[in-house]
């Protein structure tokens, strides 16, 4: 009998990842998707099951982190083994705007589907991944940030995260669940969410290497953060749930970049060089030099500039993480480095702007929908 998983937010990144590698496992796989009014299924469309064909084993179920009922009723047709719950409203400046829509998705939300596997009488059978974060640690107390660093949690998005954490580790002392927090440092991919920083300068640097884009704004490009390949990180949700004991884990590279060389890794990544000038938000950036010859760019050409209306009322400077205890008991290893996540990522940008610049020029693409 193969075993049963249970996503919620199939739809995003890690959601796509994990499902892909599960479903290589042999696991049934169900997901929670929103009803959206534009479909929101295009990260696992290629896993998409005709229903009408026998032997199914991905299956998607609409829902949604505010709803018990329905959260209560899918665990109970479903049965699961295993519960990844990783839907949340994950970006952080957006969780400012909406706070409390924040703290009810990402905190109670979490709640829900730990209460609703005690209120079925799972507790002996499902086991239950939460999707924490490094944003736990927010204002810096220690460095490298480990399993026994202080919590300081710096926006909306990363208290509600809080509660979810403790929620956690409550119910399984409370009601001995088997039930684990991965607190994964920053990851990333090719299909990263647009918003968040890596994607957002990738997709940037691609379209402005393809001259179908003069300039582009950033934050806080001073930030450091330890990014990881997303990936290395299902890969090891999986694992926290088959270790012997439930524990709360940290995944982390060990390195972290300023948000300012991440950009000029990704130039660098299609032979762009750049210089920075100016400091804070009179920063700018400038291309030097351009070894590539398919790239017909102006050298000296400003290319990104600094905009204030990225930057966040409370900020988390530094984030490195320590995963000494996932190596050490799990066996934890990262086949991606920061390097490869960059040409992963640029790899994967150049090629779909390159589609849609062939799209435009043959007339058959406009950024227009009212045209
Ligand atoms: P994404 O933003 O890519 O995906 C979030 C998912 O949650 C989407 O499927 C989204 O649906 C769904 N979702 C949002 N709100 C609700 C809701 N109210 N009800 C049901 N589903 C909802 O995030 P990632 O894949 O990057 O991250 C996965 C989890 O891991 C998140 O909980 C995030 O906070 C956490 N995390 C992520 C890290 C990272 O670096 N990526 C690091 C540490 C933790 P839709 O597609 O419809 O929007
Ligand atoms: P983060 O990721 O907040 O770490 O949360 P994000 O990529 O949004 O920001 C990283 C850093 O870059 C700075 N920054 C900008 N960020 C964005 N989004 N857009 C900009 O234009 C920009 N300019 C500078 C930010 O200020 C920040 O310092 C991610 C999410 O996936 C969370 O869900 C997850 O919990 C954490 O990672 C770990």
């Amino acid at each position: 009998m193969s075993k049963v998983a249970f996503i919620t937010g199939v739809t995003g990144q890690d959601g796509a990842y994990l499902s892909e590698f599960l479903l290589k496992k042999g696991y049934e796989v169900h997901g929670l998707k929103r009803r959206s009014s534009l479909f929101n299924t295009d990260r696992i469309d290629h896993m998409y099951q005709d229903p009408h064909v026998d032997h199914q084993n991905f299956y998607l179920h609409y829902g949604d982190m505010t709803d018990s009922t329905n959260l209560i009723r899918l665990i109970k047709e479903i049965q699961p083994d295993e519960i990844y719950n990783l839907a949340a409203m994950s970006h952080v400046a957006v969780s400012f705007e909406i706070p409390e829509y924040t703290g009810n998705a990402d905190g109670l939300g979490t709640l829900r589907i730990l209460d609703a596997v005690r209120l079925l009488g799972l507790e002996n059978k499902t086991r239950i991944y939460q999707a924490s974060t490094s944003e736990l640690y927010g204002k810096v107390q220690e460095v490298p940030q480990s399993e026994t660093t202080p919590f300081y949690p710096r926006s909306p998005y990363a208290v509600a995260k809080m509660y979810a954490y403790w929620i956690t580790v409550n119910y399984r002392e409370a009601y001995n669940m088997y039930a684990c927090n991965g607190i994964l440092f920053n990851h990333e991919s090719p299909i990263r969410g647009e918003t968040f920083v890596t994607r957002k300068i990738t997709r940037a640097v691609s379209r402005i290497a393809l001259g179908l884009q003069d300039k582009f704004y950033l934050g806080n490009l001073d930030a450091q953060r330890d990014w990881g390949h997303a990936k290395d990180y299902v890969r090891m949700m999986w694992m926290i749930l088959q270790a012997d004991e439930a524990e709360d884990w940290v995944i982390a590279t060990g390195k972290t970049t300023r948000i300012r060389d991440f950009v000029k890794m990704s130039f660098a990544e299609v032979g762009i060089e750049l210089e920075f000038k100016g400091e804070g938000e009179e920063e700018k950036a400038y291309i030097t030099k351009c070894n590539n010859p398919n790239y017909q760019l102006e050298i000296g050409k400003e290319i990104l500039a600094v905009d204030a209306r990225y930057f966040r009322p409370t900020e988390v400077e530094l984030l490195i993480g320590d995963a000494s205890k996932a190596k050490e008991k799990l066996g934890w290893e990262c086949q991606y480095d920061l390097n490869d996540l960059v040409k992963d990522m640029m790899h994967s940008d150049i090629k779909l702007m390159k589609e849609q610049q062939y799209l435009s020029d043959g007339g058959y693409k406009t950024l227009n929908y009212f045209e």
